[in-house]
């Protein structure tokens, strides 16, 4: 077995008989199908008697299964199974599922109906040609090279296979922010390329985006300009897409970061994001293509001496305003939080705030702030918080998963995204224990219901040979993993007290004077940032009443949020009951004590593990450890030095 098979489908269900399926050769999702059933089920092979069948896939006329909802059950009259569908695609992920299942549980126990909660189910990658992956921490792109495809189709193939076997169903493959070479991937000197992948992945029911520059028409064209209402504008535009078209007649469309950290808009040429965003739709509505636009829209050159700025407001300042302005193709991608992926943030306002646009709501895999793949930080509990989270705005539907799958009839395009963790190290997520980020991502997207404990016990009974004992306490390591770097990084809401730019590691004030709006307001008095209606940048008005009301109060904003909403003296009680700079030592004590414990938990399961994921796993961790130890003493002796109070324990703390 190589490394790169390690991931939860790296060994095949033995099945007692043989297999037979009744599907169109000619159709790529069927060949995907009869490709991977030997890979999967260990006896199985390709017979033509109906009789002898111990699968059978049947296409059905059952609306209420969609396109991509599949049935798992066992066949009545003789031993075998029915995966049910009324697409080929149906098909496909019914048979991951049921493998899935046969591996983690023995066997189908109950029949299975499973109909995706979305419409998208997205992986954004920010690869560059160059080979680098902006944000990425699990080596090069398994794209490019050396500012080329690197053509590696195996490769890209297991990725594929991995991807559809969680259910994911689109993937943008270049970076949002577009660089000179990637911009000419509209181009016919590279879409042959982009046509060879596209394939690759539409054999496993994905579609395929690219990320595009605004100012294309200036750059790769011949325009003098790139405002959107300019004829010559949009003819760049319209025939740029349909010759794309002529190669990809299935291309998915563009995603775009426009106005943002360097990246060219409309605003340039005084006009909204709505007639940025509608001008590329119209292009692409004649080929059935979307266009996703970000609403990651923020001045990143904010004067930190103005205290009445708030880059947590700038989203919904610029997005609220243009709700219902945009075409039925257009889908506004909106970050979970208002900020940026940071470890805690209260969920985006524009989540409910929107009513009558579509939305897909945006998460990141890859460990920006979160540990670099070097932490364990299992991710899914936070993306529960989120879809969990309800706005309460009046209405029908209230709750952030709801909003993204209940849309009024004529929003048909919503769903979740999130930014790919995946290079090219041997594990492909860099520490082998964040293949469990992905693994949730995908089966989250498709049931929003499932628990992150439930996602994570099955991730484990795939991927490892563990006895019951081991796996509890490797679940009981992960399912800590978010609490314990939260502890020791940021805890209560405060945030980017990260080294700037690389974003790991504590640099207390080194966002503090900066332009990127991003600060802690710690004095010798108190630390936090006033976002309240009296006293700070009014931020919490963008909630509804009810998430307005509670934000604002000393009384009912939750601890875990506090210093995100308020600037309060060190000495305030918490609802905890503790101080807020206590309970601030307590939790990077806490953190550090916590990883203490997880070496030792790494070292009792060590021998039912690999010896090479044992190997990844105790050095990743070594290195989280010694991260936290920085970051505990870095903050700890920050604020004791700010504040004078000691710690009421009087642990060390370095003054
Ligand atoms: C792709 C953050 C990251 C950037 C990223 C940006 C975005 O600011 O640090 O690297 O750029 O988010 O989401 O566009």
């Amino acid at each position: 077995m190589s490394e790169r098979d390690l991931c939860w489908m790296h060994k095949p269900v033995c099945v007692k008989e043989l297999a037979t399926f009744f599907l169109a050769p000619d159709d790529p999702i069927s060949r995907t199908m009869i490709a991977e059933m030997p890979l999967l089920f260990s006896h199985a092979e390709r017979i033509d008697s109906e009789n002898d069948a111990f699968f059978l896939f049947r296409v059905v006329d059952q609306e209420s299964l969609g396109t991509e909802g599949f049935c798992l059950s066992k066949q009545s009259k003789r031993p075998g199974y029915v995966i049910s569908g009324q697409t080929t695609k149906a098909l496909l992920y019914g048979m991951y599922r049921f493998y899935m299942i046969c591996q983690s549980e023995g066997d189908l126990k109950d029949d299975v109906v499973s109909v995706p909660d979305q419409p998208i189910r997205m992986i954004n990658h920010w690869d560059n040609v160059d080979g680098t992956i902006e944000r990425g921490y699990a080596g090069d792109s398994i794209f490019y090279q050396d500012n080329a495809f690197r053509r590696d189709f195996p490769l890209i193939r297991s990725y594929a296979r991995q991807l559809a076997s969680i259910g994911v169903n689109a993937l943008s493959i270049n970076n949002v922010n577009v660089h000179e070479i990637e911009t000419k991937f509209i181009t016919d000197f590279y879409l042959p390329d982009v046509k060879m992948i596209n394939d690759l992945f539409a054999s496993f029911g994905i579609r395929l985006f690219l990320s595009v520059n605004f100012a294309a028409p200036m750059l790769i064209g011949d325009c003098t300009t790139a405002d959107p209402l300019s004829a010559e504008v949009q003819t760049f535009w319209n025939e740029t897409v349909a010759n794309i078209y002529q190669y990809i007649p299935d291309f998915g469309g563009f995603l775009v970061k426009a106005d943002s950290e360097g990246q060219p808009g409309p605003f340039a040429y005084q006009r909204g994001h709505d007639d940025g965003a509608n001008m590329l739709a119209r292009a692409l509505a004649p080929f059935g293509g979307t266009l996703i636009w970000r609403c990651f829209v923020y001045n990143c050159k904010q004067d930190w001496r103005d205290r009445t700025q708030d880059r947590a407001r700038a989203s919904y300042d610029h997005f609220m305003k243009l709700d219902g302005k945009f075409d039925d193709n257009v889908i506004l991608q909106i970050k979970l939080g208002p900020i940026d992926f940071q470890v805690r943030e209260p969920v985006s306002p524009l989540f409910g705030g929107l009513k009558k646009t579509n939305t897909i709501i945006e998460f990141q895999i890859t460990q920006e702030y979160t540990g670099h793949q070097i932490a364990a930080y299992y991710l899914a509990p936070t993306w529960k918080e989120a879809l969990d989270f309800d706005t309460q705005y009046p209405g029908a539907h209230t709750v952030v998963k709801e909003l993204i799958k209940y849309r009024a009839v004529d929003l048909t395009r919503c769903g979740i995204a999130a930014v790919s963790s995946v290079g090219m190290d041997a594990n492909w997520t860099g520490n082998k224990l964040m293949q469990v980020n992905l693994f949730a991502y995908g089966r989250l997207c498709f049931d929003q219901e499932l628990s992150a404990d439930e996602m994570l016990r099955e991730w484990i009974a795939l991927s490892f040979s563990l006895g019951e004992s081991n796996q509890e306490i490797l679940h009981h390591l992960l399912m800590t993993s978010r609490e314990t770097y939260v502890k020791y990084t940021t805890p209560f809401g405060l945030i980017f007290l990260c080294k700037p730019h690389l974003h790991y590691g504590p640099q207390v004030d080194g966002y503090e004077y900066d332009c990127w709006g991003t600060y802690h307001h710690a004095d010798r008095d108190g630390i936090g940032f006033d976002r309240t209606i009296k006293t700070g940048t009014g931020y919490v008005a963008q909630y509804s009443d009810p998430r307005c009301k509670e934000y604002d109060s000393l009384d009912t904003c939750k601890d875990e949020l506090l210093l995100f909403f308020h600037h309060v003296p060190y000495t305030h009680l918490m609802q905890s009951g503790k101080t807020v700079i206590q309970a601030l030592y307590d939790s990077h004590f806490e953190g550090v004590a916590q990883l203490e414990q997880a070496r030792i938990d790494i070292e009792k399961i060590r021998s039912e593990l690999d010896p090479c994921v044992y190997e990844n796993v105790r050095e990743r961790l070594e290195r989280e450890y010694g991260n936290a130890i920085e970051w505990r003493d870095q903050v700890n002796s920050y604020l004791y030095r700010k504040s004078g109070i000691p710690d009421e324990h009087g642990r060390t703390i370095f003054a």
